[in-house]
């Protein structure tokens, strides 16, 4: 039996997960807009439109909705499927946020914990890109001090950047492009995994505040090695690189493989 398609989007408030949707839908099918406090999305949001589920989901950044947000995340991945899991992340800067990171451990590791591994198998967007910051990410060894980092945290099988939209901005209900083929395409090549139904699947958002302390100290660390060794390119700086992530991995890294993949990816 092939499972029924469930695309999942999460991520913290505002990041767009709303407008991406809409945007792969090509309507405006989810409520998107700016709202000050605790985001617009506080409970799941799921439609079916044709074969395909959509669940929109809840940030896990904002303290005072954080259960539910975490129930309600989890009340998306019960229905199980087949499922493309995209994570919505800005740039503060042209640096990751370690809420952002959080939120995906923390996801990544509750779907671990029923038995399915859904690393290389999900998606992350990082949204509202400048055009500076599109320029600077043309460059490889930008692109690993980004991308190494957000691999070691949940190592992604796919990294899409996506440009900030002048017209979209704080916007209500509107569509950041009339282009939905990006989207479209997007979202037709995104990696899946399968999830069975599982009606005692939960995330457990307690340790988020402790998650980010630590992911925003592991970034700290391997940001400080990666641009060492890259600035030591050709005199093979992957043996360091790779002492170095072991010795996180002990910690809090558990994806040596892929964050090694990437980095030696990016010394190519
Ligand atoms: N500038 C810009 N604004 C965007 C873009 N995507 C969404 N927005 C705006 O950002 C705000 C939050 O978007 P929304 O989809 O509701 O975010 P969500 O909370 O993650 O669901 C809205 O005002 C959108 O119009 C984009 O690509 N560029
Ligand atoms: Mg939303």
């Amino acid at each position: 039996m092939s499972r029924q398609e469930h695309v999942i989007v999460a991520g913290n408030p505002g990041s767009g997960k709303s407008s991406i949707l809409n945007s792969i839908i090509g309507r405006v099918k989810f409520e998107s807009g700016i709202s000050l406090g605790s985001g617009l999305t506080t409970a799941l949001d799921s439609k079916r439109i044709g074969n395909v589920l959509y669940s929109d989901t809840p940030g896990l950044d904002d303290a005072r909705i954080r259960d539910r947000a975490a129930k309600e995340i989890s009340y998306a991945f019960r229905r199980g499927g087949k499922i493309k899991l995209i994570f919505v992340s800005t740039l503060e800067a042209g640096r990751l946020r370690s809420t952002d990171l959080a939120t995906m451990r923390i996801i990544v590791e509750a779907i671990q914990s029923v038995g399915v591994d859904p690393a290389k198998q999900f998606s992350i967007i990082i949204n509202k890109c400048e055009p500076e910051v599109l320029e600077l990410l043309e460059n490889k060894k930008n692109r690993a001090m980004l991308e190494v980092p957000l691999n070691s945290a949940a190592p992604a099988g796919r990294i899409a950047y996506m440009p900030y939209r002048d017209y979209a901005a704080g916007k209500h209900n509107v569509l950041v492009t009339t282009d939905s083929n990006v989207y479209k395409e997007f979202l037709r090549t995104a990696p899946a995994f399968d999830m069975s139904r599982n009606k005692s699947f939960a995330i457990n958002a307690n340790g988020f505040e402790l998650t980010v302390q630590r992911l925003q100290e592991m970034v700290e660390e391997l940001e400080k090695k990666l641009k060492e060794a890259l600035n030591r390119h050709g005199e093979n700086p992957q043996g360091g690189f790779r002492r170095f992530c072991r010795k996180l991995g002990s910690r809090v890294c558990d994806a040596l493989d892929t964050v090694f993949d990437s980095f030696s990816y990016f010394l190519k």
